[in-house]
């Protein structure tokens, strides 16, 4: 729900005239358990309570300038008794539009919302000509915090997320600095009721402190040392549209190719040479250039009833590539054996993470992952404010295509199996008025023998105030 009357500290905060301006926010309460069933005293708990502003101010009839921010505070509980405590805050849009026109801080996003999804600051312009759709968009992650930043790639983006934020010292607020670019056009006459996509998505590394260069050297026994950067670029073709009746179909996929550095190059075991007492010196690597070839394909079929209690029905099929020897470039590992050949890195990773259940979310690296929703509303015929209760029922089934490591811990090493566990979700969401809703959600993994996890329940409860 939005205000027109503007309270006096607002105007001071944000600087813009009273008149056409609206503003609102939220207050929300997000409650979650995680409970390891064969281990209930390694469970944990978080409560978060986010508070969300947000203010547009209209310029004649097309321009806008939009704002969002947050701060939000995560109390964690493990059991027995640690409690750890983490606020951040972050603006979230800062953005001026026009037309197809924007600029500033915003979503950036691929039409399949997997390859690219992350807050940006920058400019993207979409406008038609001739039946075709274009939307152009060209960003940068320099000035976006960590806390909030979804693209983890390279290992110094590892690195970063292991130094503690501190306000006084801005390097440690900030992600590693990329520009991004995507351009895509999307053909909707060639069929009638399709939509056909071609897109480029690419990410440029721009670090230039500490970062590793083709032909230098690399010390294995030394942390702290230069990383490699990873420069990527995305080849994306889609198809979407309605199939027949109240059928539709969603396909996509992206060819992934870039580079990236691998130590080369034979290495000697530090230490102590046992007879003549004396340290073994340590033979330095040498970085050089290596390529990525990835790739990752989605399917969604969704059956779509609006007068049976708002139905939906979606069946949804995602691979990604997979890398023989398992090695990503976040990661940085010599060539095994210490060969004079870089890598070769061929699996699955996007430029930003993705994922969607409740409990195990691994990203698409060597992973099928079959995931059937259904939604419905179940008392959506009702006169009373329960109508428009929600609920959606999500199972999710992983299988790895090859017997290789997937991009997440929790796999055991030595078994083959290809099979990895299945996950049911569900949850009920309940907005009877515009100005709050409240969701409840449980969510079981029963992962196979594959897995050294066991058993996991999770809890989540939420509760939103707008005004
Ligand atoms: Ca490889």
């Amino acid at each position: 729900m939005t205000r027109r009357i503007l309270p006096f500290l607002a105007v001071l905060a944000l600087g813009f005239p009273a008149f056409s301006l609206d503003w609102g926010g939220s207050l929300e309460d997000d409650s979650s358990t995680n409970l390891p069933l064969s281990k209930l005293s390694a469970g944990s708990a978080v409560q978060t309570e986010t508070f969300r502003l947000w203010a547009i101010q209209k310029f004649g009839s097309s321009a806008s300038l939009l704002a969002k921010a947050n701060v939000s505070d995560a109390l964690s509980f493990t059991f027995p008794r640690s409690v750890s405590n983490a606020v951040t805050a972050d603006l979230d849009a800062f953005v001026w539009s026009s037309g197809g026109l924007a600029v500033g801080r915003t979503t950036f996003r691929d039409f399949g919302s997997t390859v690219l999804n992350t807050t940006l600051d920058g400019i993207q312009y979409s406008f038609g000509a001739h039946g075709v759709d274009f939307n152009l968009a060209a960003g940068s992650s320099a000035l976006i915090f960590k806390s909030g930043s979804t693209v983890v790639i390279s290992e110094a983006d590892l690195n970063e997320r292991t130094v503690a934020e501190d306000w006084r010292k801005a390097s440690t607020l900030f992600a590693p600095k990329r520009a991004m670019a995507y351009l895509e056009a999307s053909f909707t006459t060639l069929l009638p009721g399709q939509t056909f996509q071609v897109a480029e998505a690419a990410q440029f590394d721009l670090r230039t402190d500490n970062i590793a260069k083709n032909g230098g050297t690399h010390s294995h026994f030394t942390p702290g040392g230069p990383t490699a950067p990873v420069h990527m670029s995305y080849t994306g073709l889609g198809v979407s549209g309605r199939l027949s009746g109240p059928f539709y179909w969603d396909l996509w996929s992206y060819l992934g190719l870039g580079t990236s550095l691998t130590p080369t190059g034979p290495y000697a075991q530090k230490g102590f040479d046992p007879v003549t007492k004396q340290p073994i010196p340590e033979l330095m690597q040498v970085w050089k250039t290596s390529y990525i070839v990835n790739g990752i394909g989605n399917m969604d079929l969704t059956l779509l009833l609006p007068s049976l209690n708002d139905t939906i029905v979606n069946l949804g099929i995602m691979v990604g590539s997979w890398d023989p020897d398992g090695i990503s470039p976040d990661q940085n590992l010599p060539t095994k054996p210490q060969g004079d050949k870089p890598s070769l890195y061929t699996g699955y990773f996007g430029i930003s993470r993705t994922g969607s259940a409740l409990i195990f979310n691994p990203q698409p690296t060597n992973l099928v992952i079959t995931q059937l929703l259904y939604s419905f509303k179940p008392l959506g015929r009702s006169k009373s404010d329960w109508a428009n209760l929600q609920m959606a029922t999500n199972c999710f089934i992983f299988v790895r295509p090859t017997t290789g490591p997937i991009a997440e811990a929790g796999l055991d090493p030595s078994s083959s199996g290809l099979y990895l566990g299945t996950e049911l979700d569900v949850s009920f969401l309940w907005r009877p008025a515009s100005d709050w809703g409240a969701s409840f959600g449980f969510g079981f993994l029963a992962p196979s023998k594959a897995m050294t996890r066991g058993n996991e329940l999770r809890f989540q409860a939420s509760l939103n105030l707008s005004f």
